[in-house]
C-alpha cells in the first residue's frame, strides 16, 4: 500500500481520496481552499452526491484519510482540480492544474508518480504540467512518473463507478504507466487499458463526452423533426433503438453539467477541425430557445406571463446546478438572451415574464427557489426541465386548481400526457 496525496477535494477528488483510503492506502487530501479543508475536518461534506457523506466520514474517522493544510510528500500525487471553461474563448482555464503542479514541485522526489485526472485539452499533461514539475530538477519518465488517467464517473453514481468503470492510463513512458496501473489496480474492478501517451488518454476522455453530446443533439433535432410531422419523438427513438446497431439518447431542454457542454470545446482547443461537433453544441444550446418557441405558441406574447420552471438541477436526481438547462431557460425568458425569441412589439420595453423556480433537490441560497405550490399558483404555464423521480408524482388535478392556464411543457417526458389532458391541460413535449 502507498502514500497518496490527492490535490483538489471536489466531486472527483474527495470520493477518489476516500476510495483509495478504503483500500488501505495512506491518503492525504489537500485542497487549496482553506474553507473546504476546515469544513471537511468538521465533517461537513459540502457536495451533494448520494452516499458520499457516510463514505467520506467513515474514511476520515478511520484515520486512513487525513485532510492536510499543505501538500505532503507522497509516492503518488493525484490531481483532481477543476478546469473551468472560459466561455468567451471556449478554452480551458488551466490555472488550477498549473497551481497543483507548482505545489507538488517542492515535494517531488525520485521515484514518485504524478497523475492528472482533471479533464483537460489534449496535450496538457505533456505541455503544461510536465515543464512545471520538471522545475524540480527531476525529469519526467526518468526520475518521476507522469501520467494522465481521466476520471469517468457519472454524477449521481460516483461511488459505484469509481470502482466499476474501466480506466484509461497514459504515461509519458512505460514505467510511468505501469506505476499508475499499480495504484488503480488496487481498487478498480473494471478493465484498465493502457495507451501510449497522456495525450491519447486526454483525447479519449473528451471524445467520450463529445459522443454523448452529439448523440443528444441528434435526439434533439429528431424531436423537432418529429413535432413537425405530428409524431412523438420518444416513441420514434424507442422504436429506432430496437435495431441492434442504433442507440439514440433522449431529447430534452438542453445539455447541462460541467462535462458535456464543455468537453467538445476542449477537444477542439488546439485544432481547427471542429465542425459537426460545434454544430451539435449549437443544437443543444438552442433547445432553451425551442422551449421558448413552444411557450409562445401556447401563450402568445410572453411579456407579463407567469411561468413555473420546475427543475433547476442540471439533470434528474442531482442537486448540481452547473450549466443548468432550467436556469438557462429562466434566464433567457427573463433577459431575452436570444432576441429572436423575445422580440417585443414595443421595442423591448414590455415587462418580461415572471419566472418562478422550483427544485426540491437543490439547496442553493443564491437562487430564488420556491415550493411547488408557490411556483405553480396562478402560473400561465409550467415547464418541466429536470427528470427528478419526485416530479413523477405531480398531480395534474392539483396543478389545474392552482394554475391560471392549463399549459404544461414537459421537456423530459416524465408526465403521462393522457392524465394531464383529462384534466384539461394542453401538454407539449420535446
Ligand atoms: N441528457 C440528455 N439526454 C440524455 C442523457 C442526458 O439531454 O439522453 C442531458 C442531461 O439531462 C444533462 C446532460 O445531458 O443535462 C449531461 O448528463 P449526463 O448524465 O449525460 O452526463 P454527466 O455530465 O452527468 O456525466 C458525464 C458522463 N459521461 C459519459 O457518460 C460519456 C460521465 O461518465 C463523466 O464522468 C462525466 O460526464 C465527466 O465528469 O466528464
Amino acid at each position: 500500500m502507498s502514500t497518496v496525496c490527492v490535490h483538489g477535494l471536489g466531486y472527483i477528488g474527495l470520493p477518489t481520496a476516500t476510495i483509495m483510503a478504503n483500500y488501505d492506502h495512506e491518503v492525504y487530501g489537500y485542497d487549496a481552499a482553506p474553507e473546504v479543508r476546515s469544513r471537511l475536518r468538521d465533517g461537513d461534506i459540502h457536495l451533494d452526491e448520494p452516499g458520499l457523506r457516510a463514505f467520506v466520514t467513515q474514511a476520515l474517522e478511520s484515520d486512513q484519510l487525513e485532510i492536510t493544510d499543505d501538500v505532503v510528500p507522497a509516492k503518488y500525487h493525484v490531481i483532481c482540480v477543476p478546469t473551468p471553461f472560459e466561455p468567451e474563448t471556449k478554452t480551458a482555464d488551466l490555472s488550477y492544474v498549473e497551481a497543483a503542479g507548482r505545489a507538488i514541485v517542492d515535494q517531488l522526489r525520485h521515484g514518485d508518480t504524478v497523475i492528472l485526472e482533471s479533464t483537460v485539452p489534449p496535450g496538457t499533461t505533456e505541455e503544461a504540467l510536465r515543464p512545471i514539475l520538471e522545475e524540480s530538477g527531476l525529469s519526467a519518465g526518468d526520475d518521476f512518473a507522469l501520467v494522465h488517467c481521466p476520471e469517468t464517473v457519472l454524477p449521481g453514481n460516483i461511488i459505484a463507478e469509481l470502482r466499476e468503470n474501466n480506466r484509461i492510463i497514459g504515461g509519458v513512458n512505460g514505467v510511468s504507466t505501469e506505476s499508475a496501473v499499480r495504484l488503480y489496480a488496487t481498487f478498480v474492478e473494471g478493465e484498465i487499458r493502457t495507451v501510449p501517451n497522456p495525450t491519447m488518454a486526454e483525447f479519449v476522455k473528451l471524445i467520450q463526452n463529445t459522443f454523448r453530446d452529439a448523440n443528444i443533439a441528434l435526439a434533439n433535432e429528431i424531436a423537432k423533426l418529429a413535432a413537425d410531422y405530428g409524431l412523438d419523438s420518444r416513441e420514434g427513438i424507442e422504436l429506432a433503438n430496437s435495431h441492434p446497431r442504433v442507440d439514440i439518447l433522449q431529447p430534452g431542454p438542453g445539455v447541462g453539467g460541467h462535462c458535456l457542454p464543455i468537453d467538445p470545446w476542449f477537444l477542439g482547443q488546439r485544432s481547427s477541425e471542429l465542425d459537426l461537433i460545434a454544430k451539435a453544441r449549437e443544437v443543444n444550446d438552442g433547445m432553451s430557445g425551442y422551449v421558448i418557441e413552444l411557450l409562445r405558441e401556447e401563450l402568445g406574447e410572453l411579456a407579463g406571463q407567469r411561468i413555473a420552471v420546475l427543475g433547476v438541477a442540471y439533470k434528474g436526481n442531482v442537486g448540481d446546478v452547473r450549466m443548468s438547462p432550467g436556469l438557462k431557460l429562466a434566464h433567457e425568458l427573463q433577459h431575452g438572451d436570444r432576441p429572436r425569441e423575445m422580440t417585443a412589439a414595443d421595442g423591448g420595453t414590455s415587462t418580461p415574464p415572471e419566472i418562478r423556480l422550483h427544485d426540491p433537490n437543490v439547496d442553493d441560497p443564491t437562487l430564488e427557489l420556491t415550493d411547488l405550490e408557490t411556483a405553480t399558483t396562478d402560473a400561465n404555464a409550467a415547464v418541466v426541465t429536470t427528470d427528478h423521480d419526485a416530479f413523477e408524482a405531480f398531480d395534474p388535478g392539483a396543478f389545474r386548481e392552482r394554475m391560471a392556464d392549463p399549459i404544461v411543457v414537459d421537456t423530459k417526458a416524465i408526465l403521462e400526457p393522457s392524465e394531464w389532458r383529462r384534466e384539461g391541460f394542453t401538454v407539449r413535449r420535446i
